[in-house]
């Protein structure tokens, strides 16, 4: 069963090639196997390359991530448990590296699914890649070469539960922990041309400034937000929040976006406050150069450069709910989502402008609780530099809409071709695979054991491809 599936570009690969990890599990627990494949440079196009390799992971591992490392050679494969961290070579003959945290992490086991959490990355914007793992209070900063190790404070807190006050009592346990570690973003705070590391938690976001040796140990900034009031506390299971820090209007500085989405299926409400750097630093206390209000439904947020300008455009996906929606989904089986791509806009009442505007609706399989088709994914499938959309047409195929950023066309184009995905539901991975320019679509679903992993390379026989781009192949 394949769990994950990630394209990163972590070997020295020629031509632009994309690596890819794939993780997968199998048999149930307790005794489930949890496998790692590991295809560098383009080998996802060529099954049974020699180059691939694949390996069980180790039942204390917890969390597992790929990465290219300080002080070794190649691609290393980064596992994660209660003890610490271990690196293994995933080419060579190195040997395999321990690297421990004194007390422990506090990852408890996991007899089931594997999954990678980014861990190594250039937390300290000096160049040299460090690892952050988790720990009770934030996170620990290590230096992969040296081993040292520091502690980051991060704004955490856990749910704890010991049973169900309905009937029937679901839930009848000494104690269930759900811990909540903050969303991690880098993007410059203070317009120095570092990134500087974001944590966003619930009720709390707190900014580390990265300075000429990395970040401080404590954080530099804490904004407190308060995103539900008191009432919708008490139904906690009933929200979601989800904050980003990105530069949302172009200046290199950090903006933040936060969502919050509250309420049951008849009054679902979603509420999207941007607020913008306005040079040095972000702030909450102002009002937000954008508000967006939806009452009935709840949306979801994503962020993409259609155009290929350089600025990311905002892509919310909102769904209805009420009764209507109720009605359709249970006599059709399928429910309806709006897809809107915004621009911040001074001008306009709520602080966003619609640059484009499109429905689709998808089919519910109630008997395999998922939905039928390919869940829709953005990339540039006739390599001319702007974004195209993919959606599912059906159960075996997904249609292409070509991005456009004339300015007389819409953002996205009628459909223009589609494609045979052998799979009755599932995700796609998006990355050229080869370096032709022409993105690839790896596919792939975690809700059936069976269901393979297909690569589909791209041929270049899109409208808009270059013809040194389209292959020669039947
Ligand atoms: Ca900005
Ligand atoms: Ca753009
Ligand atoms: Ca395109
Ligand atoms: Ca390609």
């Amino acid at each position: 069963m394949i769990e994950q599936v990630w394209p990163l570009e972590v070997s020295q690969c020629e031509n632009g090639e994309t690596d890819l990890l794939v993780l997968s599990t199998d048999g149930g627990p307790p005794e489930q196997r949890k496998i790692l494949t590991w295809l560098p440079c383009g080998a996802g196009l060529r099954p049974g390359d020699p180059s691939i390799v694949r390996r069980t992971l180790p039942d204390d591992a917890v969390i597992v991530d790929v990465a290219a490392v300080p002080g070794r050679s190649g691609a290393q494969l980064v596992l994660v448990g209660a003890s610490g961290i271990r690196l293994e070579s995933l080419i060579g003959d190195e040997p395999a590296r321990d690297l421990e945290i004194p007390g422990g992490l506090p990852l408890a086991p996991r007899p089931w699914q594997i999954g990678r959490v980014e861990i190594v990355a250039d937390w300290n914007a000096t160049g040299r890649p460090s690892a952050l793992v988790p720990s009770l209070r934030g996170g620990w900063l290590v230096d992969l070469e040296s081993g040292e190790a520091r502690e980051l404070e991060m704004p955490i807190y856990a749910s704890y539960m010991t049973h169900m006050p309905f009937l029937p009592a679901t839930v009848w346990k000494w104690m269930i922990q759900e811990v909540s570690w903050p969303t991690l973003a880098r993007a410059d705070d203070n317009g120095d041309g570092r990134l500087d590391l974001f944590a966003l938690s619930r009720w709390a976001i707190w900014i580390y400034h990265a300075g000429p040796d990395g970040l401080p140990n404590e954080p530099s900034r804490r904004l407190d937000f308060v995103p539900f009031d008191e009432d919708m506390e008490r139904r906690h299971q009933a929200t979601v929040n989800n904050y980003f820090a990105r530069d949302i209007d172009g200046d290199a500085r950090a903006d933040l976006l936060l969502s919050t989405i509250g309420g049951g299926m008849m009054d679902g409400r979603s509420s999207t406050r941007i607020h913008v750097n306005s040079g040095a630093g972000v702030s909450l206390d102002a009002k937000p150069a954008a508000l967006r209000e939806t009452e009935g439904g709840f949306s979801g947020f994503l962020f993409a450069d259609i155009d290929g300008d350089g600025g990311e455009e905002i892509l919310e996906m909102t769904m209805e709910f009420g009764i209507v929606q109720i009605v359709r989904i249970l006599v059709t089986r399928r429910a309806e989502t709006r897809m809107r791509v915004l621009a911040l806009d001074p001008e306009s009442p709520d602080g966003t402008r619609s640059l484009f505007e499109t429905d689709f609706s998808f089919r519910l399989d109630f008997s395999e609780s998922t939905i039928s088709g390919m869940i829709p994914s953005l990339g540039d499938w006739n390599g001319d530099g702007v974004l195209d959309l993919y959606i599912a047409r059906n159960d075996e195929e997904i249609g292409f809409r070509l991005g456009s950023k004339a300015k007389d066309e819409p953002l996205f184009g009628k459909l223009k071709g589609t494609q045979r995905v052998p799979l009755p539901n599932g995700q796609g991975r998006v990355a050229d695979l080869n370096g032709d320019g022409l993105d690839e679509i790896v596919a792939f679903s975690d809700a059936d054991t069976e269901t393979p992993l297909v690569v589909m390379q791209n041929l270049g026989r899109l409208p808009g491809t270059r013809p040194e781009l389209r292959s020669t192949e039947p």
